[in-house]
């Protein structure tokens, strides 16, 4: 168990300056860590203006890990201008953008080396297993950062042949420049992660940032922060304010001298943002909910099927934003199936996130907890039946035992919302025509699968499915280089991919005549 430090003074020299801040020590996963725990306001940590903290828990145990900063709209207020200064008058503007793409790099390796550090401090702060907060939460945020770096001297307009305004003849370029400053809103299932996938493009495009991250999981955009600070990033280029969506949020979406807002969130707090910066006409990119369906065919490999199925659902604990929401499962294998996965269930390893032998931690935090038993509870009482799992596994730490549910009806809550847990809810199937009407009978469109060894209906179920991404014979395959986002009201804007460039790019055209 992790102990708890006192504040340390941490003196940070980098090649042009050095900072001074607390930091708090923890020790954990036989790591001395150390925790930032200020907002990051003009490349130095502060306290708040108004100099509130609150803690921050370990789901694992629910005891504080450390307290930090609270935030304020002044303390958004003095970020902004920060970012403002530094995208005006610095030397972020000024270097080229292949120095700054070295920069993105040079941030990816020093992630990489510090990934034990990053995993651990994901694990305690969110209850990820450190073995894939290794693997996936740091993981591919070194990659992203890396493939964007890759991307920043490469960011190109076109030469338009407009009409000569003869005997003139004229010149038509356009060049894809940086909004400039950016807010970043991230949500608590993947806190690194989540800042990686928007600050990397963000930052790769040329704009400055102000991040808050979620309220319940600060601890890696802090060390984040400090990563920046070692690598090298001009002061004001990326600023991190800590505190609640109402209030740090809410004046992120709200200030005036931001030009842009991308988010990852829950559908309605979505709606509330893109609501907000209409007031100032604020670009708006939105990663929200899901409720993806996965269909398995008769026809399907089954052991892969049931395999990938478990994945789907109950990788990062479900607390996935592309977990299949609802499994289809063609009536003839049905109760096949339902066994296969109650068995792999059963064989899950739920304990200590930090113990490199379990794979199922616990909820990210209580209220999200609170909320999964309620959606067991609502599924009951709709008529479906628990096959296995659905309690509280002891009573210290969030855990939720991976719950498996049959028979759920089409319109019920459960078949129709999120739950964001480790609920695989299967509903059978006849044919293919009337799984994919059922399918896309949401409002949500993020993510979706298929197994088939049938190409014909692979395809058709690919060509009907309404959503963003579509995964075959697989689930969960995202890749940086791969656009990924929502449709309907799972939101627009892409992450990842050279599309996600665009959401930080606004386009000049100039034309000259001569
Ligand atoms: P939200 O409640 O939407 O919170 C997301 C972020 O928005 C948090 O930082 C939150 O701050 C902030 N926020 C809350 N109210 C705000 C407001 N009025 N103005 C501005 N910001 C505000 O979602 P959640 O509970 O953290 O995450 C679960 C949901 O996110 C699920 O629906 C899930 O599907 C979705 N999600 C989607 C994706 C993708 S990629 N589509 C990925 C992860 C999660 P606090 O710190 O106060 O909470």
């Amino acid at each position: 168990a992790p102990t708890y430090g006192d504040f340390v003074k941490t003196v940070l020299k980098t090649k042009s300056s050095a900072a001074e801040y607390k930091t708090v020590k923890v020790r954990a996963n036989g790591l001395e860590l150390s925790l930032p725990v200020q907002h990051f306001i003009g490349g130095r940590f502060v306290d708040g203006s108004e100099g509130k903290t609150r803690p921050t828990i370990n789901p694992a145990t629910e005891e504080v890990i450390v307290d930090v900063a609270d935030g304020s709209a002044a303390d958004v207020d003095g970020a902004v201008t920060s970012a403002k200064d530094a995208f005006e008058n610095g030397e972020w503007r000024k270097i080229s953008a292949r120095d700054r793409g070295k920069l993105l790099m040079k941030l990816a390796d020093l992630m990489e080396q510090n990934k034990e550090e990053l995993a651990t401090i994901e694990s305690l702060d969110s209850g990820a297993v450190y073995t894939l907060a290794v693997k996936t939460h740091v993981g591919m945020s070194v990659d992203t950062f890396r493939y964007f770096a890759g991307l920043a001297d490469k960011i190109e307009g076109r030469t338009i042949p407009i009409n000569d305004s003869r005997p003139s003849k004229n010149l038509c370029f356009t060049r894809r420049e940086p909004i400039g400053v950016v807010g970043l809103i991230v949500p608590w299932n993947y806190p690194l992660m989540m800042v990686a996938w928007k600050a990397a493009a963000c930052l790769a495009a040329g704009n400055t940032l102000v991040l808050k991250p979620a309220e319940v999981t600060p601890l890696t955009a802090l060390k984040f922060a400090e990563l920046t600070l070692k690598a090298g990033f001009p002061p004001g280029v990326v600023n991190v304010v800590l505190g609640a969506g109402s209030v740090v949020g809410n004046a992120i979406t709200d200030h005036p001298s931001i030009r842009k807002v991308g988010f990852t969130g829950s559908t309605p707090v979505g709606k509330m943002i893109m609501g907000g910066a209409a007031k100032t006409l604020k670009k708006v990119s939105l990663e929200l909910g899901g409720k993806s369906p996965l269909i398995v065919f008769a026809d399907a490999d089954f052991d892969r099927a049931v395999r990938q199925a478990g994945q789907a659902v109950f990788f990062n604990k479900g607390e996935n934003c592309i977990a299949a929401g609802r499994v289809f499962v063609e009536s003839s294998v049905h109760d096949k199936f339902v066994e296969a996965v109650v068995s792999d269930v059963r064989k899950m390893k739920i304990g200590d996130p930090l113990d490199r032998t379990t794979v199922h931690g616990p909820q990210n935090h209580k209220a999200h907890f609170d909320k999964l038993v309620a959606y067991i509870e609502t599924a009951v009482k709709e008529g479906a039946t628990v096959v296995y799992g659905g309690k509280r596994v002891g009573t210290r730490g969030f855990f939720l035992e991976p719950t498996v549910i049959t028979g759920v009806e089409d319109g019920t809550v459960a078949a129709t919302e999120e739950s964001f847990g480790p609920i695989m809810l299967i509903s059978k199937f006849e044919t293919l025509d009337e799984v994919l009407k059922r399918a896309n009978a949401t409002e949500y469109g993020l993510a979706s699968g298929v197994f088939t060894k049938d190409l014909n209906k692979a395809l058709k179920v690919a060509d009907g499915l309404q959503a963003g991404t579509v995964y075959v014979n697989t689930y969960n395959k995202t890749d940086v280089a791969a656009p990924f986002g929502g449709w309907k009201q799972s939101g627009f804007g892409k992450d990842l991919g050279q599309e996600a460039l665009d959401e930080y790019l606004r386009t000049k055209a100039v034309t000259v005549e001569y």
